[in-house]
């Protein structure tokens, strides 16, 4: 036998073999010529060439081997052939996989490297959101009523009719109900009540009250809905905090003390307050409140001459309506109204905000525009 002739295309009669014994050289011989052809195997295209040369169903060595040594051998070889067929088939397989592996884990080192990590470059940052300037009006207002003693309290955004208009003095067919008119819920058949968005946070006035015995002292910040037609002071939805306080002895005196520190607080020291006479069913006496115009510092004149644009030449913005809780609305939640005083308000958030961030349009609160945004980080 001829080591330099083995090949699997010719027949072990072919080959000079005819002795068992011959058998074990012979796949000896096939395995080192496998293990060298497989050290240069280093890339997936020759891999597949290298498997389908060695496992090919039709044309592989594996498979002439079958055909060439292993069928055609006389009885008294064909043991030794077979068993040296199945070694080799063990030893071809396991070799061509983890030839397999090495290439692949190869390949992805090759690819880290090819990225060229730069572990000195910043990381990517994430922007993190603030709050909205809304929200922080709310948070300064509440943080100067909760230093004085007051609650923060919240109610339903969806009311019914009587804590939104009857418990707060406005019986059906009052002409201020045309004021507040909303948007009322579609509601099925048989419904025990309309329902409807609340126009105001007063609705959280009777609520309170319903659930708590004087002393009161809460402030209600939230969202209010109105059908009012968008421009640069309106939306149909805004922000209101409400204020209640109610105990036996709060006199007029007690509500502008409150309502002058609180202005103080939020717009600084240098503004003037003033109320005039207004009309509210649940407040008696009723009034509005004005701060001094804080655009042209309450002289009513621009400051490149010329009238203020923001005060109309008037020196006064009117801020919110307030007034002492009329005794009316004490029947509604069982407080008796010969004991108990109180004073309420209702201030419009958004026209707050405009007023002390010099925003001329209501619009931007709602527009989500991050140009907008990001000045009230
Ligand atoms: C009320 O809503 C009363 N509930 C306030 C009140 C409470 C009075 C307690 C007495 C006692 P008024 O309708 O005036 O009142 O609204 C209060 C504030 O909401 C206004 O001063 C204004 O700042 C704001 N406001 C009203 N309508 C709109 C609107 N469409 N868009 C933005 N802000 C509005």
């Amino acid at each position: 036998m001829d080591s330099a002739r083995i090949t699997a295309a010719e027949t072990l009669a072919a080959l000079g073999v005819t002795q068992p014994d011959q058998v074990a050289p012979l796949f000896a011989e096939i395995r080192s010529r496998f293990g060298l052809e497989s050290t240069a195997i280093h890339d997936e295209p020759a891999w597949k060439t290298f498997r389908d040369a060695w496992l090919g169903r039709k044309s592989g060595i594996l498979a002439q081997i079958t055909d060439n040594w292993l069928k055609p051998a006389p009885p008294d070889l064909k043991r030794a052939v077979g068993a040296g067929l199945n070694e080799l088939r063990a030893h071809v397989e396991s070799q061509i996989e983890s030839r397999r592996q090495a290439i692949e884990s190869g390949a992805e080192q090759s690819a880290l490297a090819r990225e060229h990590v730069d572990l000195s470059l910043p990381g990517v940052t994430r922007p993190i959101g603030s709050h909205h300037l809304i929200r922080q009006v709310f948070q300064e207002i509440e943080d100067i009523f909760v230093s004085i003693g007051f609650s923060v309290v919240e109610g339903p955004e969806i009311e019914t009719p009587y804590y939104n208009f009857e418990a707060l003095n406005i019986p059906e067919f009052h002409p201020v109900r045309d004021d507040m008119d909303t948007f009322y819920l579609e509601l099925p058949k048989g419904a025990p009540t309309p329902l409807l968005l609340r126009t105001h946070t007063s609705p959280m006035q009777i609520r309170t009250m319903e659930k708590q015995k004087p002393p009161v002292r809460v402030i209600v910040p939230g969202k209010v809905y109105r059908r009012d037609n968008p421009d640069a002071t309106h939306s149909f939805v805004f922000h209101q905090v409400e204020g209640l306080a109610v105990d036996s002895d709060i006199t007029f005196c007690d509500f502008t003390g409150t309502i002058e520190y609180f202005v103080k607080q939020f717009f600084g020291p240098g503004v003037k307050t003033r109320f005039r006479p207004s009309y509210f069913p649940f407040t008696e006496p009723s009034v509005e409140f004005d701060v001094s115009c804080i655009f042209c510092g309450g002289s009513g004149t621009a400051a490149g001459g010329g009238t203020c644009s923001k005060c109309k030449g008037a020196g006064w913005i009117e801020l919110f309506g307030a007034g002492m809780v009329d005794p009316a609305v004490y029947g509604f939640v069982n407080y008796d109204a010969k004991k108990v005083s109180g004073f309420a308000f209702g201030m419009g958030i958004d026209r707050l905000a405009m007023l002390k961030y010099q925003i001329d349009d209501i619009q931007v609160f709602f527009q989500n525009d991050v140009r907008f945004l990001r000045q009230f980080p």
